[in-house]
């Protein structure tokens, strides 16, 4: 069975002219063997969904398409309506694409089998941030790629690729295919054009992410960190810390992509009986497999995130990810014990 994992073949795109467009940048990455042509494809899909999900959120409010739906979804969470929409335009693009067989996403109870026999599956998160939507605040897609060979339940180190959008200022894909994490921006004519080449996370921050409302909930080793970084330049870090939560992890994930620091949603006791808070398959997992593919590092406190054997596909996952000095602050509280 040959292995679908893209060969390590340039993805430097250091030489490839300004103002490359997505499909060059794809079109040029499978001529040279970097990446198989149906796994291209899939990128390009989950691409092109996103495009049509940016406008929709350009015009919500307009077309009075934000608020809840009344229903939940198989996390007990209510569903909006752009939460709807988002995912019906995710399998409309994704239906489309031969290579794709299987679709799991946070608003389907279960994974949805197009008739393709295609090689790949997709999981997602068509809208994350949703707490966000109608208070004009970041949101975002993500969407993690396998092999559809291993099944559903795969290790996050098997991703093939792994993206995420983020509908800020400006529209920004984030992808990788594992050697590099790349940034295209979407330009007025809809276009994603390639504006980062080779994202690096740098190694140290003062910079975190964390919901503090939620600190009485918070286990020893969480208090432990946060309480160093409060303590600034008399603590144990020796350095003054900033805090940020935009709560949505697209937006805190692509502040740390680009500017370094970590993000952190622990287990906590009042999300212990759900294993957490953020979802394995299509959030935690791609990002993680986003942040190693920069240099940094991704842990559930207690284990590397991406060796995590999944045991649902709605599973959740204590979090914490970003800067591998600031990760390696939190895993030796957690390593205390
Ligand atoms: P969804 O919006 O897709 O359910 O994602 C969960 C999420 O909104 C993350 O984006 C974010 O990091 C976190 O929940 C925010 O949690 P809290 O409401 O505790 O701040």
């Amino acid at each position: 069975m040959t292995t679908l994992r893209p060969k390590p073949v340039s993805q430097d795109t250091h030489a490839m002219p300004q103002q490359m467009t997505l499909p060059d940048w794809l079109a040029e990455l499978t001529r040279a063997g970097g990446v198989p042509s149906g796994l291209a494809s899939v990128a390009a899909s989950m691409a092109a969904a996103s495009v049509e999900i940016a406008a929709i959120l350009r015009t919500a409010p307009v077309a009075g398409q934000v608020g809840l739906v009344g229903r939940v979804n198989v996390q007990g969470e209510e569903q909006k309506q752009l939460d709807i929409i988002s995912n019906d335009i995710v399998v409309k693009y994704l239906e489309q694409n031969p290579e794709i067989s299987i679709l799991v996403s946070e608003e389907l109870d279960e994974p949805l089998q197009f008739q393709n026999q295609g090689r790949y599956v997709v999981a997602t998160d068509p809208l994350d941030g949703s707490s966000n939507l109608d208070v004009n605040v970041t949101v975002g897609t993500i969407f993690s790629i396998l092999d559809a060979a291993g099944g559903l339940l795969q290790k996050g180190s098997a991703q093939l690729a792994a993206g995420y959008v983020a509908y800020g200022p400006a529209t920004s894909l984030v992808l990788s295919f594992g050697a590099s994490v790349v940034v295209f921006t979407l330009d007025a004519d809809g276009r994603y054009v390639l504006t980062d080449t080779d994202v690096q996370v740098s190694e140290a921050s003062a910079e975190y992410a964390i919901n503090t409302a939620r600190e009485r909930f918070w286990d020893a080793a969480t208090k432990g960190y946060v309480a160093e970084n409060v303590a600034g330049e008399t603590g144990a870090s020796g350095k003054r810390h900033n805090m940020r939560w935009v709560g949505s992890m697209v937006a805190d994930v692509h502040r740390i992509l680009m500017r370094g620091g970590i993000f952190l949603y622990p287990l906590d006791s009042e999300t212990v009986s759900k294993g957490g808070r953020l979802r394995l398959l299509y959030e935690a997992n791609p990002m993680a497999f986003l942040v190693e593919a920069a240099g940094g590092k991704a842990t559930t406190g207690r284990e590397r995130l991406l060796d995590v054997v999944p045991t649902g596909i709605h599973q959740r996952i204590p979090v914490i990810l970003g800067s591998a000095e600031e990760v390696g602050r939190v895993e030796a509280w957690y390593a205390r014990g």
